[in-house]
This record gives structure tokens, C-alpha cells and sequence, in this order.
């Protein structure tokens, strides 16, 4: 598994975009909302992997939740997968709590899944794999 990006969750993503330009000395390559999480996200490249910043666009997202209970921070890290059906049969037979039974589409053109962070060390785990178009 390759690490493919870290998730920041941010109350503002404007405010967090020039934070993370003047840390980076670069500006986030593209912005996109995905509306079935409830985010608006803006993703950096830095070096081979990448980090995406994420603020909620709706008071019940995961996002509003983890800023309510925790505040900003390291929300996921997501790993790239080359076969994430595999991966998820794999990881559930090895006692992996799956957040999601079947992938779903997420940002930046992928196909992805949660493994919940009780079963991974309090870390929320993403996979994903890029979704090539036929
Ligand atoms: N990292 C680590 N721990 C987390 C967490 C996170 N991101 N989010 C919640 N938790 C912790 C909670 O603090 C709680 O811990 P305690 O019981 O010790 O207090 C525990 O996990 C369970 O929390 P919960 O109240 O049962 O569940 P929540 O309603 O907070 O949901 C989670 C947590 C992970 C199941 C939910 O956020 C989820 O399904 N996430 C997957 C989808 C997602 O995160 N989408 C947003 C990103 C989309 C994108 O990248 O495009």
C-alpha cells in the first residue's frame, strides 16, 4: 500500500488553503465538494502523496462531527490500493471493521473505504484506488 493522502479536517477551508500555501510555498492544485460525505475538500501535492483538507458542508458530516467532539486535525489516512475489493474481503477476514459494505465513489476521482478507527489503533483508515475509465 502506498500512503496516497492525509486527510486535515478544517473549520475553514479558504482560511486553511492559504495557511497550508504559505507552509507548502504552493497552493492546493484543485478543490472539489462531495456532496454523498457532506465535505468541500481542496488537496496539495506534496512529493508522491498528497494532503486534503476537508471542511464540512452540512452541521451531521463526519467532518462537523470530528471538529465538535475533537476538533481540527488529522482526520484519515488514506492508502492507494491496486484492488480494493480484494483489499476490503482481505482486511475484513483479518477483523478489520469495514465502515462501508460496497466502495463508494469519494473525492478525487476514487473508489474508496473506511476501516473504523476502533479496529485500526484509533486511526481512521481510508483505502482507495483510482477509477479508471473504461
Ligand atoms: N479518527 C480517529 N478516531 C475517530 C475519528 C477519526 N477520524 N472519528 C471518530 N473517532 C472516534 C470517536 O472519537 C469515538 O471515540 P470514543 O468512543 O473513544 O469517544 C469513536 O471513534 C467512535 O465514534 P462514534 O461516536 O461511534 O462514531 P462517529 O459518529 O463519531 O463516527 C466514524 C466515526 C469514523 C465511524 C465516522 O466518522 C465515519 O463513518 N467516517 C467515514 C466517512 C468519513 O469520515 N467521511 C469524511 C471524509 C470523506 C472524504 O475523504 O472525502
Amino acid at each position: 500500500m502506498k500512503l496516497e493522502h492525509i486527510g486535515i479536517a478544517v473549520k475553514n477551508l479558504e482560511t486553511s488553503n492559504d495557511l497550508f500555501k504559505t507552509l507548502f510555498g504552493k497552493a492546493h492544485y484543485k478543490t472539489e465538494a462531495v456532496e454523498s460525505e457532506g465535505v468541500k475538500t481542496s488537496f496539495f501535492q506534496t512529493g508522491e502523496s498528497k494532503i486534503e483538507l476537508l471542511e464540512a458542508s452540512n452541521p451531521d458530516s463526519a467532518i462537523a462531527k470530528f471538529i465538535e467532539k475533537r476538533g481540527e486535525g488529522i482526520h484519515h489516512i488514506a492508502f492507494e490500493v491496486e484492488d480494493i475489493h480484494a483489499e476490503m474481503q482481505r482486511l475484513e477476514g483479518e477483523g478489520f471493521r469495514l465502515l462501508n459494505e460496497k466502495p463508494k465513489r469519494g473525492a478525487d476521482n476514487k473508489l474508496i473505504c473506511f476501516l473504523h478507527p476502533k479496529s485500526a489503533n484509533g486511526v481512521l483508515v481510508e483505502l482507495c484506488q483510482e477509477i479508471k475509465e473504461a
